[in-house]
This record gives C-alpha cells, structure tokens and sequence, in this order.
C-alpha cells in the first residue's frame, strides 16, 4: 500500500525536523561520556530555543541546492555549502569542511577538492548526519539515492568509507518513509535491506551486530560494537540501532541515542531523521518542535521537497 500523499508530506517534515531536533538536543552534551535521558530533556526544557548546529545547517544546504536545482549539481551544492558557512561560520563545524569550502571559493571543482583532505579524502560523519533530504527525496529510487548520496558526500567526504556511510543514512531514511508506522516494525527485514544495499565491509559488519545488541540491556556493549564517534562507520550504525530499539516513539528513540555520548547531536540528528521519517512530524514532540530554531524555514523546505 502506497503511502497517503499527506502521511507522505508529514515524513518529509519529520525526516527535515527530525534532524534539527536531534541535532540541537544532542548539542549541549556533544564529546560527554554518557548522559541520562532526563537530564537531556531537563536541558531542553530550560532553552528557549533549540538552537541547531553544523549538522542541520548543512542539511539545509543539502535541502536548497536540490530544490534550486530540481535535483543534484555539485558545483552549485558546493557553493551552498561555502556560502551558507561565511554566513553562519559559528555552528561548531568539524575541522575538513571549512578547508574545503577555502578550496571551492579558489576554484577548486566541487569533485577535486574533497580528496584534497586527508588520506584518500574525510570518512568523519559530515557527509551523513546532512543527508535527510537526499533520502526523503529518492525515497522511491535507490539507484538515484545512492548516486546522489556518493555524489554528495565527494563535495567534502571523498573517502569510501564517508560516502558509504552517507549512503546508508539515506537509505535507511528512504525505507522508513516507505512503511506504514506498524505495531510490528519487523526489524530483521528492515536490517536485511540495509545489508543489502550495502558492499562488503565494516558497515555489513556492524549491521550485522545491531539485531544481537537489539535483545540485550548493556548500553556500553552497544558503545563498544557500534562506536559513538565522529566517524561514519562509529555513528550511522548506531543512529540506525537507536531508532530501531525504539521504533515507536521519535522522543525515546533519540533520548537513547543521546544518552550513549559521544557525537550525541550528530547521532541524535541521524536517530531523528529515520524516526521522523517513519513516524512523521506530529510524533515529534510538539514542545521540541516549536522551539526548533528557524522551524518554519525547514518545514517549508521539506514541503517543497516533497512537491518535486
Ligand atoms: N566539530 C564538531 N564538534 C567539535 C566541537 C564543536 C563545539 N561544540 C563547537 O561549538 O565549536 N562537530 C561536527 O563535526 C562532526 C562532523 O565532522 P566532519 O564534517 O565529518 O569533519 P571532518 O574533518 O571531515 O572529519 C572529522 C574527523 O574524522 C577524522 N577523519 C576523517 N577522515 C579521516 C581520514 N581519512 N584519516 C584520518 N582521520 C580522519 C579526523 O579526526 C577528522 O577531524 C560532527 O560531529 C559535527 O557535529
Ligand atoms: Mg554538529
Ligand atoms: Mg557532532
């Protein structure tokens, strides 16, 4: 059964907003050991604003350049990406990006500069924690969703590993905006696409390892397995084990995924986006939501990516 189109409007909304909710509940904690849900809550409740930081900023870049182009240019996304940082350079970027953006503004082609970075170029989570419009958009064309993942992800994570881990985000966000919010997610299957779609390596690896982690109560032994760091394959991973530990609810599900510390608003924003993708923006806590700084802008971003 096809989803209805405005359930379809909503997972758009929830997938945009998830992530900026993710994103700004987990930056307070960011680099913290472990953190507990209530404290991360209490956090949230004295803030008049839950302000979001380069992980949603980027994903608005993402957002913008795909509607100004009705789909993907890399030139144009890598000058989003530049310009939407001289504007707002203070939203905690990681160390590559900026450099990249220097490159792109000398004249650097949008596909060269990445693998200026690094050996082989960044596998850091940038690439990913960004992706959300990417997955909501191709939700119903993986082949366009992977190449546009890939290409998306070489503006500034040319390496493997980066790109994989950008595709597997997105990819796990377009399977939730497929299904139907059930009383039985089933899991295994949702796990079995996701190995699927991916090559062999470390990303199957870890997959592999969510469903035993799935079944037990050891919060540290999903640290230790998955990783709860700034690296693509330390965090996508467990972005996609915290949603699935609670599929039915958006607040638990990133409340988990921030309390395992580490990359807390990067993990929190990739935990928010399949969530809100699945459940759609009505389960976003409405006194989340509301607060989410420049809320309307996402939300009007996500609807017109779903009018494409
Ligand atoms: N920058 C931060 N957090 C720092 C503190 C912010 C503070 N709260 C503030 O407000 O100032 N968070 C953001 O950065 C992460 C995303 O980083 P991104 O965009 O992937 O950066 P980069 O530099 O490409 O990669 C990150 C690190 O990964 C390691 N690495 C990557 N590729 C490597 C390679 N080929 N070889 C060796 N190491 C590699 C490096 O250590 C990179 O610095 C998010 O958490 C976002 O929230
Ligand atoms: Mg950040
Ligand atoms: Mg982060």
């Amino acid at each position: 059964m096809p989803i209805a189109p405005d359930f379809l409007k909503s997972k758009f909304l929830g997938a945009l907003v998830g992530t900026g909710v993710g994103d700004a509940l987990g930056a307070p904690f960011e680099g913290c050991f472990r953190v507990s849900s209530e404290e991360i809550e209490a956090v949230a409740d004295r803030q008049e604003v839950l302000t979001y930081t380069d992980d949603t900023h980027m994903m608005i870049g993402v957002a913008e350049s795909l509607l100004k182009n009705h789909g993907f240019d890399g030139e144009d996304m890598a000058h989003t990406f530049a310009r939407n940082f001289e504007l707002e350079p203070y939203r905690g970027y990681g160390p590559g990006p900026p450099h990249i953006f220097r490159l792109i503004r000398a004249g650097v082609a949008w596909d060269e500069a990445g693998q200026r970075l690094y050996r082989g170029g960044s596998y850091g989570n940038g690439s990913a924690m960004r992706v959300a419009p990417v997955g909501v958009l191709y939700h119903d064309n993986p082949a366009m969703l992977r190449e546009v993942a890939d290409k998306s992800s070489q503006i500034t994570h040319a390496h493997q590993l980066g790109k994989e881990g950008a595709a597997l985000q997105a990819y796990a966000i377009a399977l939730a905006t497929n299904l139907e919010p059930s009383s039985t997610l089933d899991r295994d299957d949702f796990l079995a696409r996701l190995n699927n779609f991916m090559p062999q390596g470390i990303y199957r690896e870890k997959l592999n390892k969510v469903q035993a982690l799935l079944s037990q109560p050891d919060r540290g032994k999903v640290i230790f397995e998955l990783g709860n760091g700034i690296e693509a394959f330390n965090s996508v991973p467990t972005a996609i084990y915290s949603f699935l530990s609670q599929p039915h609810s958006f607040a638990q599900a990133v409340l988990s995924a921030i309390s395992l510390g580490g990359d807390t608003d990067t993990i929190g924003a990739m935990t928010g986006a399949i969530s809100g993708a699945y459940l759609g923006f009505d389960a976003i806590p409405a006194k989340w939501r509301d607060k989410l700084e420049n809320r309307r802008y996402i939300t009007e971003l996500a609807e017109r990516l779903c009018n494409i």
